[in-house]
């Protein structure tokens, strides 16, 4: 096992991977940027390195920068977090390349992940169902029109260095085709370097559901249930639950199954997450992350693992403890994503917190690292916080999460506390009953209602 560890990221991830190492007994070495002296995964770790100014891209995302703190400080393996440099595969290559283990999957799986032309090949050739669509990339304006006439329209034009919602087109018509594939792909080249876009039958009203895995060096994979990520607005999730209020257990069971055997046919190994759009009892694989995601405490909550324990141990080559037949489901877990920001126009809020107090009692986590006198800078993502609550039922869920809302002080910024508030006082919520389109026009109907504080 290894000794020591570099985490190279900040905020309440890098927390999150401190929390697993110390309870493995393994020493941690924190990284931060001039902005982050104070923040508490600094304060908090065995050792430190201030690895650059402000910018992400000076600091955290500064390849050199971090592998030379790991090897100054004799750290054996880096974890990245998410984020950042957790889907870079040169940075997991160049890891690897000074002799030090990145702990995540291999280069390559990261590689093909990355391409979404080339991650929706391989999924289905190791038989996961995916969207139906253009096979592999459209090569013109003329091919365009030519296969959304096969598919039937509308249909969704996607770029393959894209992902996460960024350079996608819906074309409702023939004209539309033409016009999407131009602008599309002229986008996608400005903004990735890669032009290359590939088509799918747009799906109208499917619920997010991922999938996440865990596989070993030695060639196991279990799957960890699934996570319905629907909530979400401008493709940022805002709140999300385990299990699905939308499957039952066989079509888990289903589901698992397929992507555990394509994995494995894969050679895939730690974390990942398999996502899908799921409409109508069917399952359309979008993408792969080859990371440990934002949402994984909910899963942790249900099965009783510590998912970045494994990875870490993964990493070390060691065989996964435990048989898809161990993975048992306790109950519910909701995850409210607390972000520094005006609940209604979504506007960054950064500042410095002047006053602290987390909710606690029976199942309720808090992942943060805040406190009374955080400063929040402006140049990182806004998430400063994430509520996670568990319950027998999903009702008891409900009732716990409004109550650890209502303990929750956060003073001297706005956060999305409200907006939870809000969400989980609405019928559709209660039943379960919402897709990815429900939060954007409950968002806009809410702040209609009301336009100022509530
Ligand atoms: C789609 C889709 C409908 N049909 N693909 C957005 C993020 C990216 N990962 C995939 N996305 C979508 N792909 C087909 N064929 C609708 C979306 C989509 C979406 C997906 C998940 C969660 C929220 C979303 C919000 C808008 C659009």
């Amino acid at each position: 096992m290894f000794e020591k560890i570099l985490i190279a990221n900040r905020g309440e991830i890098a927390l999150r991977v401190q929390r697993a190492c110390r309870e493995m007994g393994i020493k941690t070495v924190a990284v931060h940027s001039t902005a982050d002296s104070e923040a508490m995964h600094v304060r908090l770790a065995d050792e430190a390195v201030c690895i650059g100014p402000p910018p992400g891209r000076d600091s955290y995302l500064n390849k050199a920068a971090v592998i030379s703190a790991a090897i100054i400080t004799n750290a054996e393996a880096i974890h990245p977090g998410y984020g950042f440099l957790s889907e870079n595969a040169g940075f997991a290559d160049m890891v690897k390349d000074h002799g030090l283990t990145f702990i995540g999957p291999s280069a390559e799986h990261i590689r093909i992940m990355g391409d979404k032309v080339q991650a929706k090949i391989t999924a289905k050739q190791a038989g996961i169902p995916v969207v139906p669509g253009s096979d592999g990339a459209v090569p013109d304006e003329n091919a365009a029109v030519e296969i959304a006439d096969g598919i039937g329209y509308p249909v969704l034009i996607k770029a393959s260095a894209g992902g996460g919602g960024r350079g996608m087109k819906v074309a409702q018509t023939r004209d539309d085709v033409r016009e999407s594939f131009k602008v599309a792909s002229g986008e996608a080249k400005a903004a990735f370097g890669n032009g290359e876009v590939y088509m799918e039958k747009y799906l109208a009203h499917p619920r997010h559901i991922e999938i996440q895995v865990l596989g070993d060096q030695h060639g196991n994979v279990v799957h960890l249930g699934e996570r319905d990520c629907s909530l979400q607005r401008k493709h940022q999730k805002i709140f999300e639950e385990c299990p699905s209020p939308a499957l039952n257990p066989k079509q888990r069971d289903e589901i698992g199954k397929v992507v555990t055997t394509a994995l494995k046919k894969l050679g895939y190994y730690n974390a990942g997450t398999v996502e899908f759009l799921y409409e109508n009892g069917k399952f359309f694989f979008i993408e792969m992350n080859t990371r440990l995601q934002v949402e994984h405490p909910i899963t942790e909550m249900i099965t009783g693992l510590d998912l970045v324990r494994e990875q870490i141990r993964i990493a070390a080559g060691m065989e996964l403890g435990f048989t898809q037949k161990d993975v048992e489901f306790q109950g519910c877990a909701m995850e409210c994503r607390i972000n520094a920001e005006n609940p209604r126009t979504f506007a960054p809020s950064p500042g410095t917190i002047t006053g602290y107090h987390a909710p606690g009692g029976r199942r309720v986590r808090v992942d943060s690292a805040m406190y009374a006198g955080s400063k929040i800078p402006p140049y990182y993502d806004s998430l400063i916080s994430k509520l996670i609550v568990q319950g027998s039922t999903r009702n008891e869920c409900i009732m716990r999460m409004r109550r650890a809302l209502h303990e929750y002080v956060i003073d001297g910024i706005q956060t999305t506390i409200p907006l939870h508030q809000a969400v989980l006082d609405q019928q559709a919520i209660m039943d379960g009953a919402y897709d990815i389109h429900w939060l954007e026009d409950f968002v806009a109907q809410w702040v209609k209602d009301s336009p100022a504080k509530g």
